[in-house]
């Protein structure tokens, strides 16, 4: 008989919970999953959010409180996880991992890095709040791209999103705006929008290029008590970007100490 992992061309599973007589382990079918060798990305998506920022009253079609909360949530990992940046635009943090360590567990890391920024934002608003996780191994090739991908949607998404709260404002339903800017290209956005008065070129760089957030080093007068003399130390502390440029890789090799 195959076990039920192998029915479905899965790994054998690497749970925690207790083997023995009484073990039905071999159910537990996706805890085998590992991360393979190399960089990866994990992506974090608030869950439902679009109603989350109505119950929590939001400035529309943005907010800086709440990008400042996504940027606390993003910063809680940096101490435990040690990603080497995390990027956030709307409701989405995706974190870069250079290298696998032994935390590589796919049910393991999706599930602690969704409770983890759960809590922190539930924490933070006092209202219950959900995010989905997944994970995204690249090759080293592929990391600037991914960037450059996911700094593009947060562009697109800004255009809609001011457009879109540009129509509601003039007194469209949301389904009647929905319809009315679909299909619309960059250039005709700008123009509805430029007609209401609201300039894309001119919102806040945040909203058209999303935040960043990296490991920067700094120095520190600190005091040798062995030596009874004023010292300079290297110290890190997370950064956080409120306007970074186009992601290219230029940008990219500046940022990091590439290993
Ligand atoms: N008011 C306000 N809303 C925001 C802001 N940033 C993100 N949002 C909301 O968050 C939503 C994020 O989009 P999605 O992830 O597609 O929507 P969702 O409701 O979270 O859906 P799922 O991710 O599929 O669960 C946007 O549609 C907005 O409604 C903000 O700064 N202000
Ligand atoms: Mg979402």
């Amino acid at each position: 008989m195959p076990k039920p992992w192998e029915k479905f061309g899965l790994p054998k599973p690497k749970s925690e919970a207790s083997r023995g007589p009484l073990s039905l382990i071999d159910y537990e079918i996706y805890s085998g999953l590992e991360l393979p060798v190399g960089p990866f990305f994990v992506r974090l998506d608030g869950w439902g959010f679009h109603s989350l920022t109505k119950k929590l009253k939001l400035r529309q079609p943005y907010d800086k409180k709440f990008a400042g909360w996504m940027a606390a949530v993003a910063k809680t990992f940096f101490v435990p996880f040690n990603p080497t940046l995390a990027y956030i635009f709307s409701d989405e943090i995706n974190f870069l991992f250079l290298k696998r360590t032994s935390f590589a567990r796919i049910e393991k890391i999706d599930s602690v890095f969704a409770g983890l920024a759960s809590s922190a934002f539930t924490k933070m608003t006092d209202h219950l709040a959900a995010f989905d996780c997944r994970i995204i191994p690249i090759p080293k090739t592929k990391i600037v791209p991914y960037l450059v991908w996911r700094q593009a949607e947060c562009f697109r998404n800004h255009n809609n999103a001011w457009s879109y709260w540009v129509l509601r404002k003039q007194g469209l339903s949301p389904t009647a705006a929905a319809n009315r800017l679909s299909g619309l290209k960059t250039t005709q956005l700008k123009k509805l929008c430029a007609r209401a008065g609201v300039d894309l070129n001119r919102t806040p760089v945040w909203q058209r290029s999303g935040i960043l957030l990296y490991w920067k080093d700094y120095q520190k007068r600190g005091w040798d008590p062995i030596k009874k003399k004023g010292v300079t130390v290297s110290r890190r502390r997370v950064e956080i970007d409120w306007s970074p440029p186009r992601f290219s890789k230029e940008f990219f090799d500046k940022l990091i100490t590439y290993k």
